[in-house]
């Protein structure tokens, strides 16, 4: 097993992962900005590193800092966690050439996945339902609005690196379209330093259903179920749940085999997410595959018990899968809750929920600083219960309890959508917050 391994990361999931591998018997090694010389993760792991000033570009995002860190301190692994580094194919590659490995799929599968038009191109050759829309990238306005009109409005544009929101614009007729395609380009060759687009149908209101997946590196794969993320506003993440309350027994059955299948198609090696989106009519359709772990991994952890970032060493090590899909068994319902901080600053005070099934991930202590530089999500809280009903009055409780003083979090705005009659009742659509939280 590696000897030891390098968290290329910050805040919670830094922590998540120092726990992961302490529980191994793996060293860690932490890379910290100077803004956080005293945050858990510089704390809690054997070794910590320096890698540079505040500005994530000078330290988070810095490769050659980060890669120099890895060697001279002697990890033989590197995890990036989710943002940062995670899906950067460059980085991936570049831990290859230095012989340490990186724990996530090879920099060649990152590369084909983030660029999301040529991965609706893979998937649709592998019998994988993609929304209706074009085969190749557009190169102008008159080229997009010929397609556009193929498809039929609503239409959405979408950026060929975006993913989270940014370069895409929905465009509801041919008069909006040449607008809304420079706007979409504009703002994804300022994002991405590339103006490729793509066009699809737009799908409206639908519900985000993303399933987990790990594939090992012997051709082997499964899915350990969706996660149903419809929770959302401007593109952030708000509450994630599993099992998704809007699937059927069968239809679960026949995306999970679509994801392993997509899995398979991209020669895709350890944890990772292949996002649908489902209409109103039960239509299921791939919209990408995010090739890292991600933020809401623990409720798919909360109903397999399973440890996906255990899972992900074991498999970066090269250990074949311990279970095929038949031996995967969901128990019960779990929930997210992700707390975010509405300003920079320190908490100056913390009280945290505990009890039967809930659990805090959080990088937060008494007298933890917030930088202005990075995410603002600073707890998750995770509650299963028996069923539905059971985890969501679990998170009514343990919001109540959690207490956050020094800083202006969510947390309010969080317990008034955990006991709003509408989501009380489920499922909820990626319209919800729009129309019950103006
Ligand atoms: C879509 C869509 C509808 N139709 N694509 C959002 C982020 C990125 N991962 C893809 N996303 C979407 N793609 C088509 N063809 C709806 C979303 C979407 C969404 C859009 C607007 C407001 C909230 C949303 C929440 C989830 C997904």
């Amino acid at each position: 097993m590696f000897q030891k391994i390098l968290i290329a990361n910050r805040g919670e999931i830094a922590v998540r992962i120092i726990r992961a591998c302490r529980e191994m018997g793996i060293k860690t090694v932490a890379v910290y900005s100077e803004a956080d010389s005293e945050a858990l993760h510089t704390l809690l792991a054997d070794e910590a590193v320096c890698i540079g000033p505040a500005k994530s570009k000078d330290s988070y995002l810095n490769m050659e800092r980060i890669l120099s860190a890895a060697v001279a301190m002697g990890a033989d692994a590197i995890h990036p966690g989710f943002g940062f580094l995670s899906e950067n194919a460059r980085f991936a590659e570049l831990c290859a050439l230095c012989r340490i490995k990186f724990i996530g799929p090879e920099s060649g599968v990152i590369a084909k996945l983030g660029n999301k038009s040529e991965a609706r191109n893979t998937m649709e050759a592998a019998g994988v339902p993609v929304v209706p829309g074009g085969h190749e990238p557009v190169r102008d306005v008159d080229e997009g609005r010929v397609l556009a009109e193929k498809i039929g409005y609503p239409v959405m544009i979408k950026a060929a690196l975006g993913g989270g929101g940014k370069g895409m614009r929905i465009v509801r007729s041919g008069e909006e379209f040449e607008a809304g395609f420079l706007n979409a380009r504009r703002e994804a060759e300022k994002a991405f330093s590339d103006g490729t687009m793509y066009i699809e149908k737009y799908i409206e209101n639908p519900r985000h259903i993303e399933f987990q997946i790990l594939a090992d590196e012997h051709g082997n794969a499964v899915h350990l179920g969706e996660r149903d993320c419809s929770v959302q506003r401007h593109h952030q993440k708000l509450i994630e749940e599993a099992p998704s309350a809007a699937l059927s027994e069968k239809q679960r059955e026949r995306m999970g085999e679509t994801a392993v299948r997509a899995a398979k198609a991209a020669g895709y090696t350890n944890a990772g997410t292949v996002e649908f989106l489902l209409d109103k009519s039960g239509n299921f359709y791939f919209i990408e595959m995010n090739t890292r772990i991600q933020v809401e991994h623990p409720v798919t952890e909360m109903i397999t018990g399973l440890d996906l970032v255990k899972e992900q060493i074991r498999i970066a090590w090269g250990e074949p899968l311990r279970f095929s899909q038949k031996d995967i068994r969901f128990s019960g319902h779990a929930i997210e809750c992700r707390i975010n901080a509405r300003m920079a600053g320190t908490v100056t005070g913390l009280m945290l929920p505990g009890g039967c099934g809930v659990r805090v991930d959080t990088a937060m202590y008494a007298g933890s600083r917030i930088p202005p530089d990075y995410d603002a999500m600073i707890i998750k809280l995770i509650v299963r219960g028996g069923d539905r009903a059971e985890a969501v009055k679990k998170m009514q409780c343990a919001l109540g309890e959690l207490g956050i003083e020094g800083v202006e979090t969510n947390l309010e705005e969080q317990y008034a959508v955990f006991t709003h009659p509408v989501f009380e009742a489920g499922p909820v659509d990626t319209g919800f917050m729009e129309r019950c939280f103006k």
